[in-house]
């Protein structure tokens, strides 16, 4: 997606504040359900509609960004668009199939679109004759089968619906092509969001959430009315912040956005992820993440306070990539050993000095994951409860230590037991990990690395390298350019120098770079800018000139090169903000 559009349609950089309205009636059922949600951590996404049919790809031409939004793209008109329904027949699809993927990979909860932004429900609707059951050749309800394959198995099952955006109707936002007079959106909810929203709240056993999205132009009165009806037909239903105006029960990060550091302030979170480059399926797009990403991402954003939502695109025959499944059943794979040290833990008191290890905790336990592999010595900081026993989780193996003052010193085999996350469960003395002044979460150092790992890689192209730990392929393409961008979510505050680690070959050096701090709708409250200098090819470490200011209401620290193709070879591994006194 573009920069524009992302600005334009998604809300989420801000994990807005979700919990004042869990002082409603509802207060006791929602502090329930939250509670469950905290715990099983990791989810399935399905983007599943009629764009799986031209699954990136019109009239025969390639369609850059997000397959979903294809129609949008394109503007293609609502009568050329409805066509695709007349095709739209998944035989292949079985619900107890994708329950039980979902059940493969360790994943404890499932959300659907059940209306994406191009208005087709994918559900049988009485609101409206556009839907799978009514005007497709399959003639049937999928959702009908897998909410009762989830629930067979103990999956909490949610909907996702596009509450605002629907680029079916003159009352919906976003089709200007078909619809360029104003437009009037009450009686669209009225008609078809308020019944199709009873309708999937009726018909489909209980729900674990509900899913809105771009909540965009609505008013505060009318999500006001969607909150409580949801709630009225299901108390425990939980809401995401997506319905707006602060409205939600737990909240979202911006899409694959993870917050630099462990982030509680504004109640439970959620990162809604690609395995690929699309929601909705795409055919040409095999630009899979690495299982070991996806295990250390997952370890990363349960330690941080969050959950995993992680998204596969099924195919206009109902049928999940193979890839997808594969990389799914291997994640569920190191969960069955290591689920124990994810599922119901909290997360970590500590901060994250770099990307060597992460912490979640049980009472009495702190499990330590590593993920980058530091050799046969590794300290922790800032842990002053005594340790009363070290081992790995997944072969028992106990794992030698010394404690002095909040030091911890391990001895490590040479190798990781696990390459994707080697986790060590330490026993404590006490219930909860006692904490050093200085090292507890929040209290961040003066020296921070935002390392290339755990930005999110903006656009198409570029790519994360594990093993040169370092990003490349910045190159600039069309409007859209890649870099790579940083949550801070308020944990910053002050004038940092820089130093970016990189390498470049001197015979590729010249292209201009530029890092940014930033938030919507306002000039930048930082921007440093240069030429990239030549390295010999090796990785060093250089001091930017000039200074960034970071504020908390900074949204993003964004790193890109704005040269020509010269600037895809050069590697990025990580920015360092150093803050200076004052
Ligand atoms: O526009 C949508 C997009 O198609 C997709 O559904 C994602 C998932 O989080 N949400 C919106 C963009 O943030």
């Amino acid at each position: 997606m573009t920069r524009r559009l992302f600005h334009l349609f998604v809300p989420a950089l801000v994990l807005a504040a979700a919990a004042a309205p869990a002082q409603d009636r509802f207060a006791t059922e929602t502090a329930k359900a939250l509670k469950r949600f905290d715990g099983i951590k990791f989810g399935m996404f399905i983007h599943w509609g009629l764009y799986a049919i031209p699954a990136g790809e019109w009239k025969g031409r390639y369609v850059r960004g997000i397959g979903e939004w294809i129609m949008f793209r394109e503007r293609i008109p609502v009568k050329e668009y409805e066509q695709l329904a007349g095709q739209f027949n998944p035989v292949k699809f079985n619900g107890d199939e994708w329950a039980q993927l979902a059940q493969d990979a360790g994943m404890r909860y499932m959300v659907i679109t059940s209306k994406h932004h191009d208005g087709f429900a994918m559900f049988k609707s009485a609101a409206s004759k556009y839907n799978i059951v009514d005007a497709t050749p399959y003639a049937r309800d999928p959702m009908k089968e897998l909410s009762a394959a989830c629930a067979r198995r103990g999956i909490d099952f949610g909907f996702y619906y596009s509450q605002d955006q629907d680029w079916h109707e003159p009352g919906g936002r976003g089709n200007n092509w078909d619809f360029p007079e104003k437009r009037d959106a009450q009686p669209y909810l009225e008609q078809k969001v308020f019944p199709q929203v009873k309708e999937i709240l009726s018909g489909y056993g209980k729900l674990g959430l509900i899913w809105f999205d771009t909540p965009g132009m609505l008013s505060e009165k009318q999500v006001d009315g969607l909150r409580a009806q949801v709630k009225t037909l299901q108390p425990s239903c939980l809401i995401n912040s997506r319905i707006g105006h602060n409205r939600g029960d737990y909240a979202q990060t911006g899409d694959n956005a993870i917050p630099i550091q462990v982030y509680l302030q504004d109640g439970k979170w959620e990162v809604p992820a690609t395995l690929n480059d699309t929601w909705g399926y795409k055919k040409n797009d095999n630009n899979w993440k690495d299982p070991r990403d996806l295990v250390a991402k997952l370890a990363d954003i349960v330690s941080k306070g969050g959950n995993y939502l992680l998204n596969v695109g099924p195919t206009a025959e109902g049928v999940i990539p193979e890839a997808s499944q594969k990389i799914l059943r291997s994640i569920g794979k190191w969960l069955e050993v290591n689920g124990e040290s994810i599922y119901g833990t909290s997360p970590s008191p500590l901060y994250f000095p770099d990307i060597t290890w992460r912490v979640t905790v049980k009472p009495g336990k702190v499990y330590l994951h590593i993920l980058n592999w530091p050799g046969t010595k590794l300290e922790i900081q800032g842990l002053e409860s005594q340790v009363k026993k070290a081992w790995f989780l997944a072969n028992k193996a106990s794992v030698q230590f010394s404690q002095k003052g909040p030091a911890l010193a391990l001895t490590l085999p040479p190798k990781p037991v696990d390459p994707w996350d080697s986790v060590i469960v330490l026993e404590i003395a006490d219930q909860q990990p006692k904490i050093a002044e200085g090292y507890r979460a929040g209290q961040l150092p003066q020296r921070l690395d935002l390392h290339a790992w755990i930005a999110r890689l903006r656009g198409e192209e570029i790519r994360y390298d594990w093993t040169t730990a370092s990003a490349s392929n910045f190159r600039r393409f069309e409007r859209e350019s890649n870099s790579l961008a940083w949550y801070p979510y308020k944990s910053l505050n002050g004038v940092y120098d820089v130093e970016i680690t990189y390498a470049c070959d001197d015979a590729i050096a010249g292209s201009k770079f530029r890092l940014a701090s930033e938030r919507r709708g306002a000039p930048p409250d930082g921007v440093i800018e240069g030429v990239v200098e030549g390295t010999g090819g090796a990785f060093v470490t250089r001091k930017l000139a000039g200074s960034l200011p970071v504020r908390p209401a900074t949204e993003t620290i964004t790193f890109g090169l704005t040269g020509d193709d010269k600037s895809a070879a050069v590697k990025v591994r990580k920015i360092t903000l150093v803050r200076r006194a004052g």
